[in-house]
């Protein structure tokens, strides 16, 4: 198996490495474009094409340990597994990286952490949809549905960026709950490069990136790709600020659905995974 970055480094020991990189190939509950289970894949392969120096810093010397990736016979048991192996990570006080599939394996990821520090996270979402529906397709752990059941068992303080595609029922659930929002338009006004958190939020976050919150033109390959999305350097200085303001203790990057003719998507997807490595890294000296 490859992992992540192994044409430059070796694969730290789980106990050394600061980023555990968990390959999470789920796919069933995707709505249009398939392919998502081939994501965690195309990303470690893509990985091996990165430059060690993100321009910044070398995120690498923190050490990257890429374990093997979580199965299940159904959502539930691939849930539970993913929970699990996040928890495992997060005993050893390790940043887990979880790389989707689709993006249901965020409810696994953030059970582990919220049984680990409770209320003390807020979440910060990167996505085109805002997933809040009580269920889809009569499904509750539809990827739409998934920062619903996040919220539901976390009651976490959520701040999503880069929305624009959301229904009647999620507008309303967002403002019944106080979730906090930068609609994909909002982004692009100005264009927004920083969000101050509101005091709400605790100390620590977990981050969750579907990459459909980037704009189609620089990520047509996932499931519902949607123009209006967030640009290359507004999304990592987005991140950059509110690494800025509380400490990044777990995040994902899910939905990327690899196309044979578009492997610069595969590439992006790496290199957003590796330079948000080197955000937290910066974010902690
Ligand atoms: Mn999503």
């Amino acid at each position: 198996m490859s992992y992540f970055l192994s044409s430059e480094v070796e694969n730290s020991l789980e106990d050394e490495a600061l980023f555990h990189v968990i390959p999470a190939p789920l796919e069933d509950s995707v709505s249009y474009g398939k392919g998502t289970s081939l994501g965690p894949k195309a990303i470690l392969v893509a990985s091996q094409q990165l430059e060690v120096w993100d321009g910044e810093s070398l995120p690498c010397d923190l050490g990257i340990h890429t374990t093997a990736a979580v199965k299940g016979r159904n959502t539930v048991e691939f849930l539970d597994n993913l929970q699990e192996r996040v928890d495992r990570t997060l005993s050893f006080k390790k940043i887990p990286v979880v790389l989707g599939g689709e993006h249901t394996v965020s409810l696994g990821a953030c059970r582990a952490v919220l049984e680990r520090y409770g209320a003390h996270v807020g979440l910060v979402q990167i996505d085109a949809h805002a997933d809040l529906r009580y269920s889809y397709e009569n499904n509750q752990l539809s990827h739409a549905s998934v920062i619903r059941r996040i919220h539901e068992e976390s009651f976490w303080p959520i701040y999503q960026l880069g929305i624009r595609a959301i229904c009647p029922e999620e507008v309303e659930y967002q403002k019944e709950q106080g979730i906090h929002c930068l609609s994909g338009k909002e982004a692009s006004q100005g264009p927004v490069m920083d969000i101050t958190l509101p005091d709400e939020f605790p100390p620590l976050l977990y981050l969750t990136v579907d990459v459909d919150g980037l704009d189609s033109s620089i990520m047509p390959a996932t499931g519902t790709p949607v123009p209006g999305g967030l640009q290359w350097y507004q999304t990592l200085s987005l991140i950059e600020s509110v690494a800025s303001q509380r400490q990044i203790i777990g995040f994902d990057l899910v939905e990327l659905a690899p196309e044979k003719t578009m492997g610069y998507c595969d590439y992006t997807a790496a290199e957003l995974c590796y330079r948000i490595m080197g955000i937290i890294q910066r974010s902690r000296s």
